[in-house]
């Protein structure tokens, strides 16, 4: 059959091997496309369309490693469902970096997670420019199939073919070289207001300037407004629910000087000030009412789960980490020793306008990363949650299993958590929530994921059943190579 035995283990020592885990950690140089012929299971019928994921397909350049993944070249792969079989293909963002880069045969560019040009802080020394890398999502938006990277423009490429046309500017909304974060919301609307597509961009100087943009879903841009905050913003995620968006104002601030010196990378350069408050932005989207804030303590968010309005005050679930996890220039991202390094906990923030109070609840023990859930509920008062998250239920460590939560259980009567693990070899990445054809029901769906097999060193996409996570894969599709670990993704249907 398709399901795996959940594996036993007792102690995080044992939930993985080290050796098995780096693996994952390793360029990807070629370029596929064939049919996968390699299935266990059966591939839903009603799966008909293209998975798209995005990630740093390679972590060296000719040899010369990158510090960190986050600084490695973007590259897409797409599932295509067909019939009942599935077609895989692999292509990097042709991007003016990775093409000078792999001409050239070295690193050309300083990354913004630490990675220097070879030759020292000498040679690194007031080189500030950034290279667009493209490598954190990509989503199907407008008819136009673009790659993100929040630093930068997108790219924009062939769905078919997955090659690159070139940097977009969105039909002209985007300035020149304007950022366009690689956290897009989908906003289902209601009966009064059709559905939308928000972004935004962050642009830095002595204050930050955060521009929301929303789009129908022709590509046509409805409303853009902006506002200055004081300080520096490092916004990776957003929220909204109808009426607002909502920004997480990590307390960071930034040393520029080792960076200009060619010491630390721009991200190696932030230092979190734990004294310090977060603040959250609270964006009306009608763009005239006055934007509020309210301060809770200190965090760092990188994504946020859902928001919601309930009786005058703004729900928001979000994966906190106790500091910003960074890695500092002598450490190897390899060996990272995940006892020492700060852990995403689930958190709901209740956001009471009117007192100017909040208030913030763990939702769920495990570390986690990677929240997914129903397009449909985005913005809304919502159930299930589906999150990558550890095999063991306490510590840190890479992220092996899929939980599904219920938001609505009490936890004191039943399980509101269940669990796929693809431990001990495997390694998950995002969850996608695609929902089944002709229902409403919010878990109807299917959870894929694509997990690193570190024993196999080869990568299989897993079809989980969003209603019972415990009737285990409903089909491995097995790769004849291994995929390094990734980023954001997307479906598209047929
Ligand atoms: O002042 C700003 C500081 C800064 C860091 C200037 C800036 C905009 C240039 C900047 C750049 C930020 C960038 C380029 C961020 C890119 C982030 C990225 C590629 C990925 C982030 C991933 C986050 C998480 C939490 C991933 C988790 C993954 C796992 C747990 C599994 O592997
Ligand atoms: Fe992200």
């Amino acid at each position: 059959t398709a399901t795996s035995p959940q594996p036993k283990t007792t102690s995080s020592q044992t939930s993985y091997c080290v050796s098995e885990w780096q693996g994952g950690h390793r360029s990807l140089k070629e370029e596929y496309s064939y049919w996968i012929d390699d299935i266990e299971g059966q591939i839903p019928g009603d799966l008909r369309g293209t998975v798209f994921r995005n990630g740093p397909g390679l972590l060296d350049v000719n040899g010369d490693r990158l510090h960190h993944p986050f600084d490695g070249d973007g590259m897409i792969c797409a599932f295509s469902f067909h019939q009942g079989k599935a077609h895989f293909q692999n292509r990097f963002v042709r991007t003016e970096g990775y093409l000078a880069e792999q001409k050239a045969g070295r690193i050309l560019y300083r990354g913004v997670f630490g990675t220097q040009k070879p030759g020292g802080w000498f040679a690194n020394m007031f080189d500030l420019r950034f290279k667009n890398i493209a490598n954190t999502n990509i989503v199907y938006w407008g008819n136009k199939l673009l790659a993100l990277w929040e630093a930068g423009m997108p790219h924009r490429l062939n769905p078919a073919t997955l090659e690159t046309e070139g940097l977009d500017n969105l039909g002209g909304v985007l300035g020149d070289g304007q950022p366009f974060s690689a956290h897009p919301r989908f906003d289902p609307g209601d009966a009064q207001h059709p559905p939308r597509f928000v972004n935004f961009s962050v642009e830095s100087g002595l204050s930050t300037k955060l521009t929301v943009f929303e789009f129908d879903l022709g590509g046509q841009l409805i409303q853009q407004y902006s506002h200055s905050i004081p300080g520096l913003g490092f916004f990776h995620d957003f929220v909204l629910t109808p009426n607002f968006t909502l920004f997480f104002q990590n307390p960071v601030v930034m040393n520029p000087i080792p960076f200009v010196l060619g010491l630390r990378g721009a991200a190696q350069s932030l230092q979190f000030l734990p004294d310090q408050p977060t603040t959250i932005w609270i964006i009306p989207r009608n763009g005239k009412d006055p934007v509020q804030r309210i301060d809770t303590e200190a965090c760092f968010v990188f994504h946020h789960a859902n928001a919601f309005e309930q009786d005058h005050k703004i729900l928001v679930d979000s994966v906190c980490y106790s500091h910003f996890p960074t890695l500092g220039p002598e450490e190897d991202y390899r060996n990272v020793n995940f006892d020492q390094y700060p852990a995403g906990q689930l958190y709901r923030f209740t956001l009471d306008l009117n007192q100017q109070q909040v208030y913030r609840d763990q939702l769920a023990s495990r570390s986690c990363e990677f929240p997914a859930l129903h397009p449909r509920s985005m913005g809304q008062d919502y159930r299930y949650l589906y999150l990558g998250v550890t095999h063991e239920a306490t510590g840190n460590a890479p992220l092996q299993a899929i939980q599904k939560l219920d938001l609505r259980a009490d936890s004191q009567s039943t399980d509101p958590a269940q669990i796929w693990s693809a431990a001990p070899s495997g390694f998950i990445g995002e969850p996608l929530f695609i929902p089944k054809a002709q229902t409403t029901q919010e878990d109807a769906g299917w959870v894929l994921t694509l997990i690193y097999d570190g024993a196999a060193n080869r990568s299989e996409l897993v079809i989980l059943d969003g209603e019972d996570l415990s009737r285990g894969a409903i089909a491995r599709l097995k790769l004849k190579h291994h995929i390094p670990y990734g980023l954001h993704g997307c479906y598209t249907p047929e």
